[in-house]
């Protein structure tokens, strides 16, 4: 008996997120369509491997060019793409950068989402297509109190958003959720703490260490300015997240999920693991914008650094408006769907600063 080759549409596969799952699913045996934005300049670096694939290998990948905030174009797509799955990854999904386009994060985060289910429903494949939409563990704001008994973030915990971005995605989370309640379709919000990947974009704080650790130890780089170094968040990696995702769409009954590691870190002590990564030992002292950290120790023969000197800074320029001081999720319910992370952290921190010291290297 043959199966009919499942055919899946993602938002946001220029992401990280859309690249690592464009890649599970091709790898599935799925027929995958992507929406990409125009740029002035190519945008699909962490997707030409694919792409190149698919002129050599026959691999079913192809993109559209499109915008989520674009209603008539989103309904064209799905139109031509009859999917079984859509992916919702597209969005505005940098924290500070929501406080400086409010309008336009709600546009593409909270409405782009209802434009996604509202073409299914125009489309009549209600029936058909299955929905997950990307939630984030920033609809919960970090409020302690908020937290389960047990100490965590879970399907049941109250949402407190503390960002532009998380207050669209919430509207996102709720829309999946009433469209799932009111029309029956199989529409679901995966609730995903934060998670990075040597694709990390580079402007996000996990990335952002790993280049400067990278850069600093091939002295290419003085000092690392960073912002609140005393938050704190629960870190995954890009490609078990999305095997999540897609665990999520795989259920009998459509529901939200957790996914998260259940271990909380500061971004002082990831800064720390990066450095240790190429043998260097840090100091931090002072408090808030007047901490620094200087170099205590240099373990490591090729990178030879003057023990004293200061290489990382605070710059309240990164300081946000309102900040989600602490994330920590329960993974409990994802065991449901029979998904077990890969990496630990400590796997993270070395493959990301591993990949961006090669980055450098081929650069020189
Ligand atoms: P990225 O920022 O790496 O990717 C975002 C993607 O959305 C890019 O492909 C981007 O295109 C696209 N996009 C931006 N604006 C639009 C628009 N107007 N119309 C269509 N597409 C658009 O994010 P991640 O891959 O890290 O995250 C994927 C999703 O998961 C996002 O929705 C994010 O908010 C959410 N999320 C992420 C978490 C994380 O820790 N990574 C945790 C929880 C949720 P372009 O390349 O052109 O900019
Ligand atoms: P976050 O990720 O806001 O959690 O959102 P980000 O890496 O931007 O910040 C994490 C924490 O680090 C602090 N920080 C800095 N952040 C950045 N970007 N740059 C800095 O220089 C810096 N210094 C300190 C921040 O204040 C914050 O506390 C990510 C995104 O992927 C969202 O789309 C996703 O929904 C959530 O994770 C879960």
């Amino acid at each position: 008996m043959s199966t009919k080759q499942k055919v899946a549409l993602v938002t946001g596969i220029t992401g990280q997120d859309g690249s690592y799952l464009a890649e599970l699913l091709l790898e599935k045996g799925y027929l995958v369509h992507g929406v990409k934005r125009r740029a002035s300049s190519f945008n699909t670096q962490r997707i030409d491997h694919i792409y190149q694939d698919q002129h050599e290998k026959q691999v079913g990948f192809k993109l559209h060019y499109g915008d989520l905030t674009d209603s008539t174009n989103i309904i064209r797509i799905i139109q031509e793409v009859q999917p079984d799955e859509i992916y919702n990854l597209g969005a505005m999904s940098h924290v500070k950068v929501s406080f400086d386009s409010p309008e336009y994060v709600a546009n593409v985060d909270g409405i782009g989402t209802l434009r996604i289910l509202e073409a299914v429903r125009i489309l009549g494949l209600e029936k058909k297509t299955r929905i997950y939409q990307a939630s984030t563990s920033e609809l919960y704001g970090g409020l302690a109190e908020n937290k389960n008994a047990a100490g965590f973030y879970d399907e049941y915990s109250p949402f407190y958003p503390r960002s532009p971005y998380g207050v669209a995605k919430i509207y996102g989370f709720w829309i999946t959720k009433n469209y799932r309640e009111a029309y029956n379709i199989y529409a679901c919000n995966g609730i995903l703490f934060n998670h990075e990947s040597p694709r990390r974009g580079e402007t996000f704080v996990t990335r952002k260490i790993t280049m400067a650790t990278a850069a600093i130890a091939l002295g290419k780089q003085d000092c690392l300015y960073l912002g609140n170094l005393n938050s704190q968040r629960d870190w995954g990696h890009a490609k078990d997240y999305v095997e999540a995702m897609w665990r999520i769409l795989q259920q009998d009954v459509a529901e939200d999920y957790v996914i998260a590691t259940g271990v909380t870190t500061y971004i002082r002590d990831f800064v720390r693991l990066s450095f240790a990564e190429v043998g260097i030992e840090l100091a931090f002292e002072g408090k808030n914008e007047n901490e620094i950290a200087t170099i205590k120790a240099c373990n490591h023969s090729d990178y030879q650094l003057e023990i004293g000197k200061v290489i990382v800074r605070v710059d309240p320029q990164y300081y946000r408006p309102t900040e989600v001081d602490l994330l920590i999720g329960d993974p409990s319910k994802s065991k449901k769907l029979g998904w077990e992370p890969q990496y630990d952290l400590a796997g993270l921190v070395k493959e990301m600063v591993a990949s961006d010291l090669e980055i450098l290297k081929r650069s020189r």
